[in-house]
């Protein structure tokens, strides 16, 4: 069993019935996903899901588990996501996947946040993963000059063909290639009044616990 889905079985044993769940987004949280799926058809577990993206949505539709969107339910007690990193302070960088907006909106109303990841997540400060930032197009380029006049090193985010990626929003993504962020909270409220920004990948003061696979011992929770 990889790192990935050890983390992401581990971090289902929290999910209890009657629960309403964030369901997140990437390779590990998929691990997450398919054991629930596992654990309502073998024991009956019985909860709904609120999804933070549509692959993530496809995935728990096809394993039958009950979805309401985030504006059907009161709240949601429990959000199991993936990180692109975590530092030593339990500060996240979030979005790799492009699902940043709709993780953080669940995550804002969820009691609990466990984040799940594997050692290489785990580093000292923010910044080597390239921050994602979601813009809306008109106005992107006027933002990627004032990304660039402040040194941010931005870089719209492109598929195969070279057109800019889109979002499950129809966003874009600008990815800001800092290398290190000494200040991610003075960052953050900057991006927040940037005029066209949607949402950034920034995820401060937000997990409530983070579930990570180390070769060495298997699973380490910390709260
Ligand atoms: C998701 O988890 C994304 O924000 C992030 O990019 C991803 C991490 O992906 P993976 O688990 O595939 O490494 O929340």
């Amino acid at each position: 069993m990889n790192l990935k889905q050890l983390v992401g079985i581990e971090s289902a044993k929290y999910i209890k019935d009657g629960m309403t769940v964030g369901l997140g987004t990437g390779s590990t949280a998929y691990f997450m996903v398919e054991e629930i799926g596992r654990r309502m058809k073998e024991e009956g577990l019985n909860i709904v899901g609120v999804t933070t993206s549509h692959a993530t949505e496809e995935q728990a539709r096809a394993l039958g588990i009950p979805l309401k969107s985030i504006d059907e339910v009161d709240h949601v007690d429990i959000t199991i996501d993936g990180a692109d990193e975590i530092s030593a302070d339990y500060q996240g960088t979030k979005g790799g996947g492009a699902a940043l907006l709709f993780e953080k909106i669940v995550a804002t109303y969820s009691n609990e946040n466990i984040w799940i990841v594997d050692e290489s997540k785990m580093v000292e400060k923010l910044g080597a993963f390239p921050l994602p930032v979601e813009v809306i197009p008109y106005g992107s380029d006027q933002l990627l000059r004032l990304f660039t006049k402040k040194e941010l090193n931005p870089k719209i985010r492109t598929t195969a063909d070279g057109n800019p990626l889109l979002t499950d929003s129809k966003n874009y993504i600008i990815d800001l290639y800092l290398k290190e962020i000494n200040d991610p909270k003075e960052l953050a409220t900057w991006l927040d009044h940037q005029v066209g920004v949607v949402e950034h990948g920034l995820f401060l003061d937000i997990t409530t616990r983070v579930i990570i696979g180390t070769s060495e011992s298997g699973v380490k929770t910390i709260e």
